[in-house]
């Protein structure tokens, strides 16, 4: 099953200290919450939620768009939800999605991955939009990837080519001997992303070797340029030391222009077993205009756990840290999730930090950390000094996935902490 949780922000942060002070909760089935995004689907200023459950009925997988309102989301029960979508087959339908306007029409598409298709060639599908009626239930765009990639196992939307109209990022960490790799589909415009094939990718970027590249990516602006810089991780690089790569867009309609992970403008480092970049989220935490980055180690000192802090320069993420914060103790796996939002509503970005096996990856409870920025980073440099902690039930693994549900009507951003009961494992996909 899973559920999820919605916890809303105010000028003093979360007060909830375990999950049942949420806010709001949802409930379903097949490890829902495992992907999640946040948009705008039907234009109403409302924030939608979109929930991928890949597990749902053996591994078919579904997915579920809620629409926000005044209440915010109203129902409890995936079975509630505005619209449910499904694949055929045992494709792990929903494994990732994404929500940005590919269109144009001022109204957010969902992008969403089933990474198992056709020996695990995977599918990438486009389903846009309809206006005030939300997302059509009918996918436009279906891209096929390569054979035994994993194609379409990491999503994401943004406009890496400035045109005004969001992209469409692949990743398939399974592709050329489970190097992985990245590829880039730029909207045509108003038609959206009209090709079929990954062959007919703007941009392909091929991961460092055995390096899982492209299982985890996260798009931002990180030099103010209107561009969308890409944030990706590899955190089977150099046997699970992990690494983290930041791709600056060049700023022209080319978009992003290089073809090898290790052309990256930022690069983040591990030197012990850490897996560095199984958490890889970009956003603004000094309150400088700048998207700045932030990477979950969650193997690093026997998965105690830890990550690492990066600011922008206003050029790009620098490569040296300015905070690393570790988990509270080993086998805890904090960093498994990370997210950036202005909780306490005060400019600056606030970390959101999980770690989903708290207390010692047996009890399966998970925790979830909220740290408020101080303007040059973070003050904690422990998971134990946090602003918030909050906890999950015993065996509910609380915190295997965290969005932003920053809805643009309300006063104070919102975040949703996402439990689901599985097995303890470092991310799913097994190569
Ligand atoms: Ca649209
Ligand atoms: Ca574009
Ligand atoms: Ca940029
Ligand atoms: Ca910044």
């Amino acid at each position: 099953m899973g559920v999820a949780y919605i916890f809303n922000g105010g000028s003093s942060g979360i007060s909830a200290t375990d999950s049942s002070m949420a806010d709001h909760s949802i409930t379903g089935q097949g490890r829902m919450g495992y992907a999640s995004a946040m948009g705008d689907v039907n234009g109403d200023g409302y924030g939608d939620l979109v929930i991928g459950a890949s597990d749902y009925s053996g591994l078919q997988g579904i997915t579920y768009i809620f629409h926000g309102s005044t209440s915010g989301i109203i129902t409890n029960t995936a079975a509630g939800a505005n619209l449910i979508l499904n694949y055929t087959g045992s494709n792990e339908f929903g494994y990732a999605v994404a929500l940005g306007d590919v269109n144009g029409d001022g109204y957010d598409d969902l992008a969403n991955g089933a990474y198992r298709v056709s020996g695990f060639s995977g599918l990438a599908f486009i389903y846009y939009s309809t206006g005030a009626g939300g997302i059509s239930s009918t996918a436009a765009t279906s891209i096929s990837g390569p054979g035994g990639s994993n194609f379409a196992c990491g999503i994401g939307l943004g406009d890496i080519n400035g045109d005004g109209f969001s992209d469409l990022i692949v990743g398939g960490n399974a592709y050329a001997g489970s190097a992985g790799g990245v590829w880039i589909f730029h909207s045509s415009g108003s038609a959206g992303v009209t090709v079929g094939s990954y062959t007919l990718a703007n941009t392909v970027i091929v991961g460092e070797t055995t390096s899982n590249f492209g299982i985890r990516l996260f798009t931002g602006d990180v030099n103010g340029d209107g561009y969308a810089d890409l944030a990706v991780g590899a955190p089977q690089y150099g046997s699970f030391f992990g690494r983290s790569y930041v791709f600056n867009s060049t700023g022209t309609t080319s978009g992003i222009t290089v073809s090898s992970a290790t052309s990256a403008n930022t690069i983040i480092n591990a030197f012990s077993i850490s897996a560095v970049g199984l958490g890889v989220v970009l956003g603004d935490i000094n309150g400088d205009g700048y998207d700045d980055f932030a990477t979950g180690a969650p193997s690093y000192s026997t998965s105690q756990g830890r990550v690492y802090i990066n600011l922008s320069d206003g050029n790009q993420v620098s490569s040296g840290s300015v905070n690393l914060i570790s988990g509270q103790s080993t086998n805890q796996a904090f960093g498994n999730a990370v997210m950036i939002s202005d909780i306490n509503g005060d400019g600056l970005g606030d970390l959101v930090a999980a770690a989903y096996v708290y207390p010692d990856g047996v009890a399966l409870s998970g925790r979830v950390y909220v740290f408020h920025g101080n303007g040059s980073g973070y003050a904690a440099t422990s998971a134990n000094s946090a602003t918030s902690i909050i906890s999950g039930f015993t065996g509910s693994e609380f915190g295997s996935n965290l969005v932003d549900v920053n809805i643009p009507k309300d006063l104070y951003p919102k975040f949703l902490g996402v439990w689901t009961f599985g097995n303890l494992e470092a991310y799913r996909i097994q190569i």
